[in-house]
């Protein structure tokens, strides 16, 4: 595509997702892209609650490539994006969305009857970074890495510690904005000119498995510390039940942690040590967040996740699922609620004739 350029084109606008390392690292991929074309290039991140009025700025575009990533949006949104669209095509700007989240047909379609040859990429089994990397900077290596890492980071996988470490950055700054009252863009730009400039090694020392500024380093172990902390009291309120011979825990989310994090936590038996000895692996695991969301996790096969989401109008997978139980007040009610729910049914338990094999493999 690096050919298909109009010639009036004298800019990239990036925008990309705030809440994430993937959309981070997408930012700065398209950022390397704009610097290999040698045009201009300016950035706003933002977040779904915001992404309608902040696309208001599009409308006002010129000449620009306008480079989306990692956002997807709804129907209810599509008359609002397509008429800024409209208005910045109208005004010689051209369109590639590059995205990893399922998009209704309308919006595809919506999308790509565009003027002026809008790129639109979708795929749903890779991270957003990793499609940018594709389509815009396929011979890059730098690109490539970054990529790897949001990838790492997106899916979970929790082998790459640089990639943990930058998730946390990248939240710690997010509410560093929105306690002082910032614009995201502004306090996450320099994380994404680094990354862009020299990729990983720009912010990250490898040999002392530490960050290059000293004080993010120094603000990322008091916002680690003030998680770990946060986490442990949940625990310490957790409510266990045994329910058709399966251990089921739940742990209310405190505010300001996200879900992956808190099962992470959860699932790691180092964390279930308190003075009074070790808690046991539950068999399922079950976290209900600040608004009514439930994530559900497994510490043994013959659990099936997504059956027990199932019974919360939710869904997902055997090993991990989510669900709602909606606005609550009272953590324990709540608790006698869910267990109650569980136990008027049985699907999700796997029958006990397979179970004895496939739960020596976890
Ligand atoms: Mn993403």
């Amino acid at each position: 595509m690096t050919t298909t350029i109009a010639g009036k084109i004298t800019g990239v606008f990036s925008i990309s997702h705030e809440k994430d390392l993937d959309g981070i690292v997408s930012a700065a991929i398209v950022r390397r892209y704009a610097n290999k074309m040698r045009l201009a290039h300016s950035l706003m991140l933002t977040d779904y609650n915001v992404f309608e009025s902040d696309f208001s700025a599009v409308s006002s575009l010129k000449n620009m490539l306008i480079v989306i990533t990692d956002l997807g949006f709804n129907i209810k949104s599509l008359d609002s994006v397509l008429s800024r669209l409209n208005d910045a095509i109208s005004h010689g700007c051209r369109l590639v969305w590059l995205d990893h989240h399922t998009w209704p047909k309308q919006c595809i379609n919506a999308i790509m009857s565009l003027e002026n040859n809008p790129v639109l990429k979708i795929r749903t089994d890779v991270c957003a970074s990793e499609i940018a990397h594709r389509v815009l900077m396929p011979d890059d290596t730098v690109s490539e890495s970054l990529a790897a890492l949001a990838h790492d980071s997106d899916f979970n996988l929790r082998q790459s510690e640089a990639a943990n470490v930058l998730n946390d950055v990248v939240n710690l700054l997010r509410i560093f904005s929105i306690e002082k009252r910032q614009r995201s863009t502004d306090v996450l730009a320099s994380l994404v000119i680094a990354l862009s400039e020299n990729g990983l090694s720009g912010v990250w020392n490898e040999e002392t498995q530490r960050l290059r500024d000293d004080l993010l380093e120094k603000r990322l172990q008091n916002y680690r510390r003030g998680l770990l902390k946060k986490m442990r009291r949940a625990l310490e309120g957790h409510q266990d039940m045994e329910i058709h011979g399966k251990l089921v825990r739940i742990v209310e989310i405190p505010a300001g942690i996200s879900t992956t994090d808190m099962g992470n936590f959860l699932s790691d038996p180092e964390n279930l040590r308190s003075d009074g000895g070790q808690l046991s692996i539950a068999d399922l695991l079950i976290t209900l967040g600040p608004t009514g969301l439930l994530g559900f996790r497994r510490g043994n096969e013959s659990v099936l996740c997504h059956k027990a989401a199932q019974l919360f109008d939710g869904g997902g997978h055997p090993y991990a699922a989510g669900g709602e139980y909606g606005i609550y007040s009272d953590f324990e009610a709540a608790c006698s609620d869910i267990f109650y729910v569980l136990s008027t049914d049985k699907n999700w338990i796997q029958s006990s004739t397979s179970s004895d094999d496939s739960e020596s493999k976890e």
